[in-house]
């Protein structure tokens, strides 16, 4: 069905894709001088006058923050707008939008000067620019506006439509950015109470287990804000683009209140190797954490009987004949190859978390390049391509225009999946050999005239050269796709349309589904028992407190002030 949305909103919404996707140049940019940097194809800390890891904070901010943030709320204006056939109201859609707007450009300033390069993760005591922790509370502000706009429409809703299943996209949304409300609170304490004042100068150190804690205790729950409008995608438009049905729609709603409660209490997985906190600690959050995988289990399945269900439908035969039915290569339809190589991906992507949450395995792969193995296989595969592909779509849907470049469109996420499967193998074949991961390797390990050079670690980040290069090639093709549509003439009257999918069984309606409490209170259960001893550790072993580095110098930046 499609429905109109007033011009504000969708003004505001095709801002909050393009904006992204238009810094997402700079984000490509600096993932590919990465993989140059590291391959010792050159051997220099700085390129056009951004050194390594001002590129790399540029790199991780921008695609990891900045896109996710941005797609989240525009996606969640559109849904909701779609489902609830009720528009959220202009005025907080617009302050949010310019305090993320504002919170952006304060960050990007900071990046861009070279006074904040601290990667998208700010550990102290690397220390930013105060504009750069600034700009971040301002984008995530922002974001909670988007939030309390769509929670008073949902109320409205709910009042008008008592005994209504609430649709399980809005579900998604909800639980995700009520996750989001949650999780951003400890890092907004981090940034305001800890590393502003701090950065400003009013406090000499900072209490740097501390600030971790907080960090994590956002950072993994972060990873769930990403993947999350993936998942609703998956659940509500896939089976229908397949061609068949969602095999449970029960499967999905419990699969998002799962997430509601473990997401935000495992995040001392990141931090299993940090002195601070204790065993008993680190063992409950890594037994969560293995919880925390059953509701993309849930998902794998119930996607997998959904595409085999939309496979037979089609005329396979066989036991894998569905494989071969499905439209991958539909151009009129090529939300489902993004979502298809998505899905791929996270086969790897989910697989190789579980053995980052494996205490001991964890010890071997720690601040290797495995890691960042892992998260291109989860936050630049399904995410990401998620992302692109459904920005692309509602672009055309919302301007009227038709999608420009429609191969190179289709083309985009299989060579994305090449790019991302050889790149990913070049990173953690190299992890496991001792790779360090956040390493310009080409200043000392990749340069055969250091005498730390590493000839076994050549045809490791060769292959991630290799990698990056195809994913360089196939985000390229799909600016181009996705300019070209924006400066499209109009063919068709704007209007907001989502594929969605029909469910294959009348299942029985349970109330716990339907019912945020008895979740919100287990999800408070969950997290005070996971945090209130990891925080009062991080408390108890805060040591002095630490003075300000930065990225180019082992010692402290006031060292001269200090001793
Ligand atoms: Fe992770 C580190 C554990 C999921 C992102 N993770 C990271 C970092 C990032 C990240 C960015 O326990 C680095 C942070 C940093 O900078 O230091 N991660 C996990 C676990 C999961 C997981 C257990 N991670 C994600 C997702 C991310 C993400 C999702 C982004 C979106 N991760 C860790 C741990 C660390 C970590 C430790 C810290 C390591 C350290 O030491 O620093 C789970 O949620 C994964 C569950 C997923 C699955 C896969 C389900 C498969 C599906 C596909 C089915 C396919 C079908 C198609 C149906 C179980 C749904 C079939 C059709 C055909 C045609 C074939």
């Amino acid at each position: 069905m499609k429905i109109e949305v007033s011009k504000p909103l969708k003004r505001i919404i095709l801002a909050e894709l393009i904006i992204p996707v238009t810094l997402l140049l700079f984000g490509i940019y600096h993932g590919l001088m990465q993989v140059i940097y590291r391959s010792g194809l050159i051997h220099s800390t700085t390129e056009f006058k951004i050194d390594y890891y001002q590129g790399l904070t540029l790199h991780g901010v921008i695609n990891a923050v900045v896109l996710t943030t941005f797609f989240a709320v525009a996606f969640g204006h559109a849904t909701i707008t779609y489902y609830l056939k009720k528009e959220p109201g202009i005025l907080m859609s617009r302050i949010s939008m310019w305090l993320m707007i504002t919170g952006t450009v304060m960050a990007a300033a900071a990046m861009f000067s070279g006074t904040s390069s601290v990667l998208y993760t700010f550990y102290p005591p690397l220390k930013a620019n105060p504009f750069f922790y600034l700009g971040a509370a301002l984008l995530v502000v922002g974001s909670w506006v988007a939030f309390w706009s769509w929670l008073k429409v949902y109320m409205q809703w709910r009042k008008e439509n008592k005994g209504v299943k609430m649709p399980l996209a809005v579900l998604g949304t909800i639980v995700n950015f009520t996750v989001w409300q949650v999780c951003t609170l400890a890092v907004a304490y981090e940034i305001l109470v800890l590393l502003l004042p701090w950065s400003i100068g009013l406090v000499p150190t900072v209490n740097v287990p501390l600030a971790r804690a907080l960090f994590w205790f956002f950072g993994h729950a972060l990873v769930y804000f990403w993947l999350l409008p993936a998942y609703i995608m998956y659940y509500t438009m896939l089976p229908k683009i397949a061609g068949g049905k969602l095999f449970s729609d029960n499967a999905g709603r419990l699969a998002f209140f799962l997430f509601l409660i473990l997401s935000v209490p495992v995040g001392v997985h990141h931090q299993f190797s940090e002195p601070a906190f204790d065993k008993g600690v680190k063992l409950f959050q890594s037994i969560l954490t293995f919880a925390v995988v059953i509701p993309s289990f849930i998902t794998a399945f119930t996607m997998a009987a959904s595409l085999e269900y939309a496979g037979r439908k089609r005329g396979a035969k066989g036991l894998f004949g569905w494989m071969k039915k499905l439209p991958y290569w539909d151009k009129d339809n090529f939300l489902f190859a993004y979502f298809i190589c998505g899905l791929i991906l996270f086969i790897f992507g989910g697989s190789t978390g579980i053995i980052n949450a494996s205490y001991s395995l964890n010890n071997v792969v720690h601040n290797t390049d495995w890691m960042p193995g892992h998260f291109h296989m989860t936050v630049a595969g399904p995410v990401f391509l998620a992302i692109i592909g459904m920005s692309l779509y509602i672009l055309s849907k919302l301007t009227g225009k038709e999608v420009k470049f429609k191969s190179f469109a289709v083309i985009t996420p299989y060579l994305w999946l090449i790019g991302v499967l050889i790149f990913s193998s070049g990173l953690m074949w190299g992890g496991l050999i001792g790779e360090p991961r956040r390493t310009d390797l080409g200043m000392t390990y990749l340069n055969p005239d250091n005498p730390l050079y590493r000839p076994d670690w050549v045809p490791t980040t060769m292959l991630a050269l290799v990698g990056g290069i195809i994913m360089t090639v196939s985000a390229i093709l799909f600016f181009i796709s996705f300019f070209a549509t924006v400066f499209a003439k109009k063919s068709f009257e704007p209007h907001l349309e989502f594929p969605t999918s029909e469910v294959l069984h009348e299942e029985k309606e349970l109330s716990i589904l339907g019912n945020f409490r008895p979740w919100l209170v287990i999800m408070i259960i969950a997290i005070l028992l996971a945090y209130i001893p990891a925080l009062m550790d991080a408390a108890k072993y805060t040591g002095e407190g630490a003075p300000a580095f930065d990225t180019n110098n082992p010692l402290p930046v006031d060292f001269d002030k200090i001793f």
